[in-house]
């Protein structure tokens, strides 16, 4: 995946998705009398707008899957409003995040921006719970005045902002592993205004039997739980509410992963020495267990972890 200028040759799969309602629908812009034309138009438009950087979020064949944009750039306020549209193939395969971080570091690092605002309909329930997923903050009262006037105050819009130095960017959803154990996706039932429901099986989702659950609550944020491995426990780690920074190191190396996210785990099938920051009071880390507690089966001294596992380099 990448981003880079719209080119001609986008134009027949953007009018795919400009002239598609499913997705249209969900868009600021009434699409339905728009051309391929009007496709071609916006690209080589696109080349020389001075306040509007409209790119191609494209896969390893340089297929255009979407189209990201910063408009209303004003370097003077610091700030610029984010939009983006994919099309229908590349829903769900992580193309929409790819983008938005790509285009948001731009926003932050390259055109020294210090906001970026979007706005999402009412109901838009699946972009909002992304965008809520992904750690943005909506925005209640602090909108300002020139956004709302722009958009004449529509009541049936939400408003989300990222702020320079916000962490943005939790790849839990993209990654597949993190100091190779593997990201399990739970699987996740969401009910319309009532929530989500998530669950794994035994043998299924996860490769061994569950014989012990724990959880762990109440932790004070800012405080660091773990600073251990396990020599032949398997165990899934999820967090079904707050936010917890996970700290793995095998081998080779040591890495980490925000689990912010009841649909997320991690599964550490193999000696790894662990560390959990609690990011966010009242967040609670859950835990299934290949086997029962076993006090012989932990390595609590890090020296003794690395001699275990053959030296390790941090
Ligand atoms: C792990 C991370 C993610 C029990 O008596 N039974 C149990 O099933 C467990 C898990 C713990 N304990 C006792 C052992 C200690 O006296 O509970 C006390 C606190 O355990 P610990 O200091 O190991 O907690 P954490 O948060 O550092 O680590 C725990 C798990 O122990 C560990 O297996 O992988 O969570």
């Amino acid at each position: 995946m990448q981003l880079r200028n719209l080119i001609d040759k986008d134009a027949p799969l953007m009018y795919e998705w400009m002239s598609n309602p499913q997705i249209t629908k969900t868009l600021h812009l009434d699409y339905s009398n728009k051309k391929i034309e009007d496709a071609i138009k916006f690209i080589r438009d696109s080349e020389w707008l001075v306040d509007e950087k409209n790119l191609a979020i494209v896969n390893d064949e340089d297929e255009y899957m979407g189209t990201v944009s910063l408009r209303h750039i004003d370097q003077g306020g610091g700030m610029a409003e984010f939009a983006i549209a994919v099309r229908e193939d590349a829903m769900g395969k992580g193309y929409a995040w790819f983008g938005m971080v790509e285009m948001l570091k731009n926003a932050f690092d390259r055109y020294n921006l210090e906001k970026v605002y979007w706005r999402v309909k009412k109901e838009n329930i699946r972009a909002i719970r992304f965008f809520v997923k992904h750690g943005f903050n909506m925005l209640d009262e602090d909108i300002p005045e020139d956004l709302l006037y722009r958009h004449n105050n529509e009541e049936d819009l939400l408003w989300f902002v990222a702020l320079k130095g916000d962490d943005f960017k939790n790849e839990a959803l993209t990654r597949g592993e993190v100091a190779a154990c593997k990201i399990v996706r739970i699987k996740t039932i969401p009910t319309i205004e009532a929530g989500e429901l998530s669950f794994f099986e035994a043998n299924h989702d996860i490769d061994f039997e569950v014989k012990r659950i724990y959880y762990i609550s109440k932790v004070p944020e800012g405080v660091r739980r773990g600073f251990h491995a396990h020599k032949d426990l398997k165990q899934l780690l999820f967090c079904p509410y707050g936010k917890i920074q996970l700290i793995l190191e095998n081998e080779n190396c040591r890495e980490e992963i925000t689990l912010s996210d009841p649909s997320i785990g991690v599964a550490i099938d193999k000696p790894t020495w662990r560390e959990m920051l609690w990011l966010q009071k009242d967040s609670v880390l859950c835990v299934a267990a290949s086997d029962y507690y076993k006090v012989e089966d932990y390595i609590r001294d890090y020296d003794e972890y690395k001699k275990y596992v053959g030296g390790i380099s941090k």
